[in-house]
């Protein structure tokens, strides 16, 4: 019997509510209809006890059992091999599910977190290093549209390559960066109205602000 818990900050500012990565974990978790609980950890004091489960006092984790996670995409691998609803069965598939994973960690958000962190910090567009940034973007995207426009899920059935790639690109959407990319978009949409991401989505959003009710704000 899974014994899991998952650990996100308790408290971030408004602009990144519903982005935070723990986001990736409850859609997974959700997805296999595996029990879980949240529990926090201080945005503001990162300290031993962060360092301990993340080195990099980022969020998430996670922890099954006496196991301790970090990185969404070793989380996510760790998830799929506790559920069929989650990874394909054949080793094929297995393979074809874990290729996307990496590819969607190392080869597209390495491409799109230097666009989105310019789009959240409001960096000038009009320098030579935005041009870098945002044409490597759109190279990836231009290789992606075709393999996204071809198929629904990247493994033949909904994997956990499917909530990584999505959750990378739905960041990108969010600041109209898949204008040019409709298959990009379409696969967005419909990996988002899956109603394990609306609940995740939705848990995520409850709990910081609850968090805001415990700090008075
Ligand atoms: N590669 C890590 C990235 C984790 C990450 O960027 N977490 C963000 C929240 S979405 C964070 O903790 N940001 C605070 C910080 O970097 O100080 C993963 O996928 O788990």
């Amino acid at each position: 019997m899974a014994d899991l818990t998952l650990t996100t900050f308790n408290w971030v500012p408004e602009p990144p509510r519903g982005l935070v990565r723990d986001l990736r974990v409850r859609w997974a978790l959700e997805e296999a209809a595996l029990p879980y609980r949240v529990a926090s950890t201080p945005f503001d004091d990162r300290g031993p006890a962060h360092l301990a489960h993340q080195p990099f006092g980022q969020v998430p984790w996670l922890t099954d059992g006496d196991i301790s996670i970090f990185e969404t995409g070793a989380i996510l691998l760790h998830l799929g091999e506790r559920s069929n609803k989650l990874m394909p069965t054949n080793p094929r598939g297995r393979t074809e599910a874990t290729k996307w994973v990496f590819a969607a960690l190392n080869s597209v958000e390495m491409a799109s977190l230097p666009w989105t962190m310019s789009k959240f910090m409001g960096h000038p567009t009009d320098t030579a290093a935005w041009k870098f940034v945002d044409d490597f973007l759109k190279l990836r995207l231009g290789r992606l549209e075709p393999v996204l426009g071809s198929r629904e899920w990247l493994a033949g059935s909904f994997s956990v390559a499917d909530i990584l790639m999505a959750d990378v690109l739905r960041v990108v959407d969010r600041f109209g960066g898949l204008a040019d990319s409709p298959a990009c978009r379409a696969y967005v949409a419909r990996a988002t109205a899956r109603p394990a991401f609306a609940k995740a989505h939705a848990d995520q959003i409850a709990h910081f602000a609850a968090a805001d009710k415990a700090r008075g704000a």
